[in-house]
Order: C-alpha cells, then sequence, then structure tokens
C-alpha cells in the first residue's frame, strides 16, 4: 500500500479547523485554511517553515489568524469604512467545485481553487454581489503561487471598488539581519507619519526600530534576504502596483495580544498590494492579482548572489 500523500489533502486543522494540505513531489507543501482562504504554512523540501504564524494566534472566529497570508479585501487598513483590513480574512471560504479550470502552466496537482462570495450580512456592511476565486500552488520548484481573481456580479450595474493585499508574513531568523532590495528611491506614505509622503533613500531597506511604509508603484519584483540563513526571499506581483512593509518592533508586538513579545524579531511583513489607487470593476469586469514566492538560497556574503540580478533576471 503506497504511503504517498496524495497532493491536496482536506484535513482537520487547530481547534477543529478545515484546512487543505498541499504537497508537491519533492516534498514542498503548504496548508491553507478555508477561514480566511488563510496560507498559514508554506515548507521547502527541507521541511523548514518559511512562514512566520504567532505561537499566540488565535486560530478562533471571528479574529483573523496572526501570520502566514492574510487577505485583505475589500479594504486594506482603514482606507474605507469597513473594519481594519477588511472582512474576507474572517470569512469562511468554500473549495469552489465549479469554476472552470484556472489556465496553469504548471504540471503540478498540488493547487486548491477557493471561492468567497458575500452573505447577506456582508451585503449590508458592503452592498456589492461579487465572486472572489483563489487558487493557492505550490509550482514544481516549491514557489507558492497565490492568484485573486474578483469579480463583480452587480445586477444593478454599479461598480465597485475596493483595496486590496496580500499581507505575506516572511519567517526571518534575524530581523536586525535582514534587508529589502527593490524598494529603494521610490516614494513611500508612512503609516507612522500620519502617512505622509516621503521618498526612500538609495539603498537597501534594513530594520533598527518600527516600520509601517506603503511603498507606491513598486517593482515586479521584490527581495528579502536573510543573512543569517543565507537565504532570499523573491516575491513577484502582478496586477499588484503597492508594496507595504512592516514590522511593529518591541512596543507595538506587546500590545497585541496575539502576538508574543519578542517575535517581532523573526518575522517580517512585506505584502503585495494595489492601495494608494483603489481597483474599479464595472459588473462584469474581472480583476487578476498574483503573488508568487520563492526562497533561493544566498550566500549573498560571498557575493555570489547579486539582488540586482535576481531582481532585474
Ligand atoms: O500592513 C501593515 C498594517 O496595516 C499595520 O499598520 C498593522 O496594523 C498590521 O497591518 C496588522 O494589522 P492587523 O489588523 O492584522 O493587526
Amino acid at each position: 500500500m503506497s504511503t504517498e500523500k496524495p497532493p491536496v489533502e482536506l484535513v482537520k486543522g487547530i481547534n477543529g479547523l478545515d484546512k487543505i494540505v498541499l504537497r508537491e513531489i519533492r516534498g514542498c507543501s503548504a496548508e491553507v485554511y478555508l477561514y480566511g482562504g488563510h496560507v498559514t504554512s508554506w515548507k521547502n523540501d527541507h521541511g523548514e517553515e518559511l512562514l512566520f504564524v504567532s505561537n499566540k494566534a488565535i486560530f478562533k472566529p471571528p479574529k483573523a489568524i496572526r501570520g502566514g497570508i492574510p487577505i485583505c479585501f475589500p479594504q486594506f487598513s482603514n482606507f474605507g469604512s469597513l473594519e481594519q483590513h477588511g472582512f474576507a480574512r474572517n470569512r469562511f471560504w468554500s473549495i469552489d467545485t465549479d469554476s472552470p479550470p484556472f489556465p496553469t502552466n504548471s504540471t503540478s496537482k498540488a493547487f486548491v481553487d477557493l471561492i468567497l462570495k458575500p452573505s447577506d450580512e456582508d451585503s449590508k456592511i458592503w452592498p456589492h454581489s461579487y465572486e472572489y476565486r483563489l487558487r493557492v500552488a505550490l509550482g514544481p520548484g516549491g514557489d507558492l503561487m497565490l492568484t485573486s481573481r474578483i469579480r463583480n456580479t452587480n445586477t444593478d450595474g454599479k461598480p465597485f471598488s475596493f483595496t486590496f493585499a496580500y499581507h505575506t508574513y516572511f519567517s526571518v531568523s534575524d530581523i536586525s539581519e535582514v534587508r529589502v532590495e527593490g524598494l529603494e528611491t521610490l516614494d513611500y506614505l508612512d503609516n507612522l507619519k500620519e502617512r505622509e509622503r516621503f521618498t526612500e533613500q538609495g539603498d537597501a531597506i534594513t530594520f533598527e526600530s518600527e516600520v509601517d511604509k506603503i511603498y507606491l508603484s513598486t517593482p515586479t519584483k521584490i527581495a528579502i534576504l536573510d543573512h543569517e540563513k543565507k537565504r532570499t526571499f523573491v516575491l513577484r506581483k502582478d496586477g499588484l502596483p503597492d508594496a507595504v512593509v512592516w514590522n511593529p518592533w518591541d512596543r507595538k508586538a506587546k500590545a497585541m495580544a496575539d502576538f508574543g513579545d519578542d517575535e517581532y524579531k523573526h518575522m517580517l511583513c512585506v505584502e503585495a498590494a494595489a492601495i494608494e489607487k483603489s481597483i474599479t470593476l464595472k459588473p462584469g469586469e474581472e480583476w487578476k492579482g498574483r503573488l508568487e514566492l520563492s526562497a533561493v538560497p544566498s550566500s549573498y556574503c560571498s557575493g555570489q548572489l547579486d539582488p540586482a540580478k535576481v531582481l532585474n533576471g
């Protein structure tokens, strides 16, 4: 009897919440909870966890899971009248069995299609009809790919607008030894200074204190270098012009009940987003936003990996 685990498996996760486990042939894996459509794990072929989830994450509705990749829709942060980061991360999604298969160029079977539609309650707070399809997939090399397709299904002829982010929490060995490449010289809104607009300095971003910046009109690729682990995360995005960089540091960490006081040292959020210009869809129109994450060895200190090459390669 084969002990081979299937590429896609529905199991019970923490607190009995349903989750999908994706497994790729070489041993890479990912997990996504139906609660929130929330990716909570992405492991490489050595079984190393690449995403950060707080040890104090609550895994109990209505609180969003602290860590992994929360979906911020139909609103990022408080850029609108809804609750912080919208409500998609606080809802139960379904497995989408009837939508046409996504065009997929990979032979990998390690993917799942989820769908979220508004409840009557949701329509009271956000009076629009939509279908939000989310594909979570593991690529043959262990890359993690999230594709969101959001369609306006209003029958009243009304368009709607939204802001969006894949609020990704990366696991890092030591935040003081992390650099972010690809956002140099860009304009950003500083969330710690009433969202005043500034221009980033000319070299890699490093971290010595709380950071909460919304970078505008950012490149397709952003690199996050973990010096100690000799690992570079490469974030590729499409349909998502902005990028948020967030570390709460010590004071904010202590203020979050579902976050360990010292956990800020081992995480960094770099979030592919559409914030400055909201996305507007007419009835029948569909928006697509893609995020692709890979983790590559980077013996950067020996100069073998030039982040510029990674970004421009
Ligand atoms: O993406 C950065 C941010 O907007 C921060 O301002 C902070 O609020 C973070 O998101 C976490 O938000 P949450 O609602 O998940 O606690």
